[in-house]
């Protein structure tokens, strides 16, 4: 489990807390506009919509982000949120350096399947050299290699009433009160399909780091850091994102941030 270090940034702090007392102090500023239905919550709701629906008409549903030259690439990619998870079945798997890994895809789809990394490491593949933004204010450049996640859906056989796309992740956070939580994302199938995103097992030319997300993390290039999900268990087709965590979308977004990242 790693330590989710709740001093990220102002309002995370205050999400944080929030969300570990609200049994205690009832109602105060925080919880209200966090999880209450205040004016202001309701129009950060619509703030997101309107971004979402207006992204998808002003960009076009396949519009790629730019892609920058190797000479660019100044550093590492900086590792960020969780790093080195401790969860059994993550070490377990770690221990043979993800011999034993396989990749699930469930849900919505005609054919349950999974595959291995070598199974992954042999299907269609693209390299891209991008620009990860995280909403924390910084951003690096960095090469990914993986497959088209649009194959992996394919493969699978999507059905007509999926909707999202939702990564499950080994790596849980701990939130005090609440206790252990899995790091879950999700993104529409626009965003599925596009030909940037890919599920990443290479990074600057060598297998993903674990700070970076071994053995496989997804790369949604139109989106903030926080909706590129590490540390990838298995992918489910939904068609409604209101089971997961508290139904918002995402780790954080339960806490508060948009579920539309798109930049
Ligand atoms: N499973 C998992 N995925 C995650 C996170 C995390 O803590 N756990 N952090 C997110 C955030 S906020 C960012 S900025 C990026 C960081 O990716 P990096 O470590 O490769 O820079 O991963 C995202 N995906
Ligand atoms: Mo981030």
């Amino acid at each position: 489990m790693s330590t989710f270090i709740v001093n990220r940034r102002k309002f995370l702090t205050l999400a944080g807390v929030a969300a570990a007392t609200v049994p205690l102090s009832g109602c105060d500023a925080f919880d209200t506009l966090l999880y209450g239905q205040s004016p202001v919550r309701n129009f950060l709701a619509s703030a997101n919509s309107l971004t979402y629906r207006a992204h998808r008409m002003l960009i076009g549903n396949d519009t790629l982000v730019p892609e920058f030259a190797a000479s660019e690439i100044r550093q590492g990619q900086r590792p960020n949120g969780s790093t080195d998870p401790t969860d059994a079945d993550y070490l377990a798997l770690k221990d043979t350096s993800f011999a034993d890994y396989r990749l699930t895809v469930s849900g919505l789809v005609e054919r349950p399947v999974s595959f291995s990394l070598d199974e992954l490491r042999n299907m269609p593949a693209r390299t891209q050299i991008t620009r990860h933004d995280c909403v924390e204010g910084w951003s690096c450049i960095a090469k990914w290699t993986g497959v088209p996640l649009a194959h992996i859906l394919d493969e699978a056989k999507v059905k007509s009433q999926a909707r999202f796309v939702v990564f499950h992740c080994y790596d849980t956070m701990n939130l005090g009160l609440q206790g252990a939580v899995p790091y879950y994302e999700s993104i529409d199938l626009i965003d599925a399909r596009h030909p940037q995103t890919i599920l990443a097992y290479g990074n600057n030319d060598k297998s993903l780091p674990v700070a970076n997300g071994a053995p496989l993390r997804v790369r949604v290039e139109r989106q903030l850091g926080y909706k590129m999900a590490k540390y990838i268990k298995g992918i489910e087709l939904v068609s409604t994102l209101a089971p997961f965590g508290s139904g918002k979308g995402g780790f954080w977004e339960d806490l508060g941030y948009d579920w539309y990242g798109g930049i």
